[in-house]
């Protein structure tokens, strides 16, 4: 089963599928009967528990939104799915690299040695994190965006598409890097963070 219908959750479905699962639906606030890349749209999240009930045991979480992915992904273990971490075969993933539960990583994405992508993350197309990188819970790494040397990712912030952050540099809970940034400097928690060199605009 796959949480959600629209944009991420078509790669998520095919993500799965690549992943050896079958995907019996999608879950999504709009339940009006439809197909994701061929997965009936089969009702709202009220539906989990039942699923359940009726021997689905694994979840993906398709919402591309940090805070909603998170609180879902707390709430269907607290219901009893498992949500395993989907890799890409297409992905380069070190063999030190660790991918906690419900994580995602998309086709041509790079894990480096020893980085860590925390629960319920996505690496999305083609970006890459190196060596020692720590990310925290329900980061969003978007296509094509580059993490350096043991960069900090904090808890749901967000790395915009085609991003760049230097070595060592730390990005704060709940921050937004914003597209084609370069971040320098560590961002603090709650900001938006764009430009080269990057620097907090606003506050979230
Ligand atoms: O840039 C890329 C490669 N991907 C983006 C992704 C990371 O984020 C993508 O382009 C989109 O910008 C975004 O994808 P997402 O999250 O699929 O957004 P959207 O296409 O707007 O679809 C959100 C879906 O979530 C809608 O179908 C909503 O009805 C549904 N939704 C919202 N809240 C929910 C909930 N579904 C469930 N099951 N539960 C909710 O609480």
């Amino acid at each position: 089963m796959v949480i959600g219908a629209g944009g991420h959750a078509k790669i998520v479905v095919e993500l799965a599928r690549s992943c050896g699962f079958e995907v019996v639906g999608c879950l999504d606030a709009d339940d009006t009967p439809r197909f994701v890349v061929g997965a009936p749209v089969i009702g709202r999240d009220d539906m989990a528990s039942s699923l359940l009930s009726n021997g689905v045991r694994f979840a993906a979480l398709g919402i591309g939104n940090n805070r909603v992915r998170e609180r879902i992904g707390v709430e269907l273990e607290a219901l009893g799915f498992s949500l395993p971490a989907l890799i890409s075969p297409n992905a380069v993933v070190s063999p030190s690299a660790e991918v906690e539960r419900g994580a995602i990583v998309m086709p041509g994405a790079v894990l480096n040695a020893e980085c860590r992508i925390g629960p319920f993350g996505i690496v999305n197309t083609s970006a890459s994190v190196d060596h020692d990188c720590r990310l925290g819970i329900a980061v969003h790494i978007a296509p094509g965006s580059r993490l350096a040397g043991s960069v900090i990712v904090g808890d749901r912030a967000m790395i915009g598409v085609g991003s760049a952050v230097a070595p060592g540099v730390s990005i704060g809970a709940d921050a937004v890097l914003g597209a084609g940034a370069t971040a320098i400097h560590d961002i603090p928690s709650n900001t938006v963070a764009v430009g080269t060199p990057a620097r907090a605009r606003a506050t979230r």
